[in-house]
């Protein structure tokens, strides 16, 4: 993590001596301040106000005992956590995520991403991120649901539609988020948009499901076009097999592209003539099944053990969509050799700093998930304006408006890349242009 400015140097220095042992906040951290060098050369007054020092800092992180009964009637214990990062430019705004890994130093990282990410999408939301310890994989649905009202009775004191709004990310989807809302409603006895991702009959958008991964494709065609490509003809390679995966790989496919593989914790598909997706939708949506379940009715696929070899599949566009640094050096190298000409993050932060060197030394298109993936939070905060004016858009209407907005952010990222002098670096365009909207509310505020 080395730096030429010796502010940024210094200020990374203190991020990881008060932040001990949480190495993606600290990854995350680096990726923002080093992008940010030339921007508070330019306009020391980021510097001079405290800015960067405040932002690094969150403004509240909530963390709590998750207590909950098993089917066996035994006392499980996890952990909850919220961290409220900046409310600078609007309520706090981010998922929850439920997932066996998580500690602090992960929601950290999230939370932190989120804040950029909100900020690009235009739309009037700050950054926030919650989550557990708890593993909902083999669990009942009576234990899913033992668990997230235990976990929203906790969590409901710290949360309301104009304070903060969590949603879904990696183990939290329309069930769970189902039996939170419910929760919060008894016992707040408001019925208000204080979760998105809500089911359609109670509040939810069209489109909200499908929104990440389309919104990953509508940014991807965008760069892509830019320099007369498109996904048109494209072989793609897609990891995970959740909600981001399975809606990139519709859109890609809508859009021209054939996708040949899925992935989940425990390996992947290649299926060279194209995934058939109705097939996946059924063992993941509605089976919970694992994803080697697709060579039941799919024998001329093949599975194989293990999640990095995905990145060994020859492909022109690869579109990480499982989880956090899925993509390391070799698998980049590996890309880069057969060909990949570009790669855009469905999963928040998916290639190491390492990874990102290698795409961006290769002359590869680039895109980090806090701008590719942004199509999901961005309608959530549709979600959030439909149920503040108590009304309900069409599919057509939120899928357009979801579709512009990707538009608007490519070309504000890439704007801000070209005016750093740097063309083309979608890292550096998304961090500063992301950064220069909340900097900029904080200044307003004085001491923040
Ligand atoms: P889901 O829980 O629906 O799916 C996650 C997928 O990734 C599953 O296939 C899962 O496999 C796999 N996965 C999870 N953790 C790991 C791991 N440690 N190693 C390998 N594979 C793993 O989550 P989402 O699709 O919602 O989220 C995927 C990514 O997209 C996350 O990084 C999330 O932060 C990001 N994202 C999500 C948004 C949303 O709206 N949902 C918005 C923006 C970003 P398995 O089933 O075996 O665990
Ligand atoms: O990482 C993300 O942007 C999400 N998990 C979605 C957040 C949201 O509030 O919709």
């Amino acid at each position: 993590m080395h730096f030429q400015n010796s502010y940024m140097s210094e200020l990374m220095e203190r991020v990881i001596k008060r932040n001990p042992a949480e190495p993606e906040f600290h990854q995350a951290v680096w990726e923002v301040l080093q992008s940010l060098a030339p921007v508070v050369t330019a306009h020391p007054k980021y510097i001079n106000e405290g800015i960067l020092e405040s932002l690094v800092e969150p403004e509240r992180i909530i963390k709590f005992r998750v207590p909950w009964e098993d089917d066996n009637g035994k006392v499980q214990i996890n952990r909850g956590f919220r961290v409220q990062f900046s409310s600078a430019i609007g309520p706090y705004k981010g998922g929850l995520r439920f997932h066996p890994s998580v500690y602090e130093g992960i929601i950290k990282f999230l939370a932190f991403e989120q804040i950029f990410k909100n900020s690009l999408t235009g739309l009037p939301i700050g950054g926030g991120k919650g989550g557990s310890d708890f593993d909902p994989k083999g669990k009942s649905d009576n234990e899913v649901r033992r668990f997230c009202q235990s976990f929203m009775s906790e969590l409901f004191k710290y949360i309301g539609p104009d304070t903060d709004v969590p949603a879904g990310d990696i183990g939290v989807g329309g069930r769970e988020i189902g039996y939170m809302f419910g929760q919060y409603k008894r016992l707040s006895n408001e019925f208000t948009g204080v979760l998105t991702g809500k089911g359609l009959t109670y509040g939810g958008s069209l489109v909200r499901t499908e929104a990440t991964g389309y919104g990953l494709c509508y940014f991807t065609d965008n760069m892509l076009k830019d320099v007369g490509k498109g996904f048109d003809g494209a072989t793609v390679a897609i990891s995970g097999s959740g909600n981001v995966a399975i809606y990139a790989c519709e859109k890609a496919t809508q859009l021209g592209g054939k996708v040949v593989t899925l992935s989940d914790s425990n390996g992947f598909i290649y299926d060279k003539n194209g995934v058939d997706l109705s097939c996946v939708k059924q063992l993941k949506e509605v089976e919970r099944k694992r994803i080697r379940e697709y060579l039941v009715s799919h024998p001329h696929a093949e599975y194989y053990e293990g999640c990095s070899g995905v990145w060994q599949i020859p492909c022109d566009i690869a579109l990480p969509c499982a989880t956090q640094n899925e993509i390391d050096e070799a698998s980049a190298k590996a890309l880069v050799k057969n060909g990949c000409f570009a790669v855009a993050e469905g999963s928040n932060m998916s290639s190491t700093p390492q990874a990102v060197e290698v795409f961006q030394t290769a002359g590869v298109l680039y895109a980090p998930g806090k701008a590719a993936n942004a199509g999901g939070v961005a309608t959530s905060a549709l979600e959030m304006s439909q149920n503040s004016m108590r009304y309900f858009w069409s599919f057509e209407e939120v899928d357009c408006k979801l579709r512009t907005i990707m538009t608007d952010l490519y070309r504000n990222v890439s704007g801000a890349a070209a005016e750093y002098g740097v063309p083309g670096d979608f890292v550096t365009g998304a961090n500063v242009a992301g950064f220069l909207k909340v900097a900029d509310s904080m200044l307003a505020y004085g001491l923040v």
